[in-house]
């Protein structure tokens, strides 16, 4: 059953054991019409990636699902998956880890100077509405805090590797205290990314159903979408049409 977790968070915390998926029941809460209602469990049993893709979440991780209704365009909601990889990158620098952002959506720690990484968290953003406004919107974070490497698939690692356990409580506390500020003023959002981000100037292969693009991230749009200099023309990337990006 969900318990009130008792934080001062701008939002009212619903907190489970397990659950199969926190963004499955925050689009329950939000088809219910709720708004700023943080689903959190220790554990889920059928986390989701993108695309369908799983997502690792044994006891021990922050797996957190909000629920928000921003009077936004949908074009416009790619920027709250950035806000979301800022606010969990910031909270983790904050446990003492190098934590930066591999765009569109991953928390990753840098691995030596040839573009690679160990993921750390990930952001998983749906919504619904209609095309001009959206109704609700759902952020879901991963974060791998308290979690042993062998309870981590290959390429990933955790806070608790890198440095050392957190207090998930406070932890989810300060998550949900700077995505809300960060909400508050989408024009922040672009600048904070890229600050954190490793994917600018970086050379890059995009996989996109449309087919590859390679070449150097040189920036993102206002609206979050990677813009890839290739040797002949500027290609945009959305998030949405993104399936694998990796440095080359
Ligand atoms: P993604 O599609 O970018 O990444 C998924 C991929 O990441 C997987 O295919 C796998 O290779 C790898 N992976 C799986 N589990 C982990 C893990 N624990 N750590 C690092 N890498 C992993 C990223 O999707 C978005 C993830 C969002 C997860 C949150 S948790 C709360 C909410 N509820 C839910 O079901 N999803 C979100």
């Amino acid at each position: 059953p969900a318990v009130e977790y008792g934080l001062e968070a701008p939002f009212t915390v619903e907190y489970h054991d397990a659950v199969a998926s926190t963004n499955e029941l925050a689009r329950e809460r939000a088809v219910d019409g709720a708004a700023n209602v943080a689903v959190l469990a220790d554990e889920q049993t059928g986390g989701r990636g993108r695309l369908e893709r799983e997502w690792n979440s044994p006891p021990g991780g922050v797996w957190v699902s909000i629920v928000t209704r921003p009077s936004i365009a949908p074009a416009q909601a790619p920027l709250y998956t950035l806000a979301a990889a800022v606010a969990t990158a910031r909270v983790a620098r904050e446990a003492g880890v190098d934590a930066r952002i591999k765009w569109p959506n991953d928390v990753v720690i840098p691995d030596g100077d040839d573009g690679d990484y160990r993921k750390l968290a990930g952001v998983l953003t749906e919504m619904e509405g209609e095309t001009d406004r959206i109704e609700w919107l759902v952020v879901g974070i991963g974060v791998n805090a308290n979690l042993d490497a062998g309870d981590l698939p290959e390429g990933a690692t955790s806070v608790r590797e890198e440095a050392s356990d957190v207090d998930r409580r406070r932890f989810v506390q300060r998550l949900l205290e700077e995505f809300d500020r960060l909400r508050e003023d989408l024009e922040r959002i672009v600048p904070a990314w890229r600050e954190l981000t490793l994917t600018i100037g970086q050379r890059v292969r995009v996989d996109r159903a449309a087919g590859e693009v390679v070449g150097e991230a040189v920036d993102v749009t206002d609206t979050g979408a990677l813009v890839v200099e290739t040797d002949d023309e500027r290609v945009t990337v959305s998030a949405g049409d993104c399936e694998h990006l990796r440095p080359v």
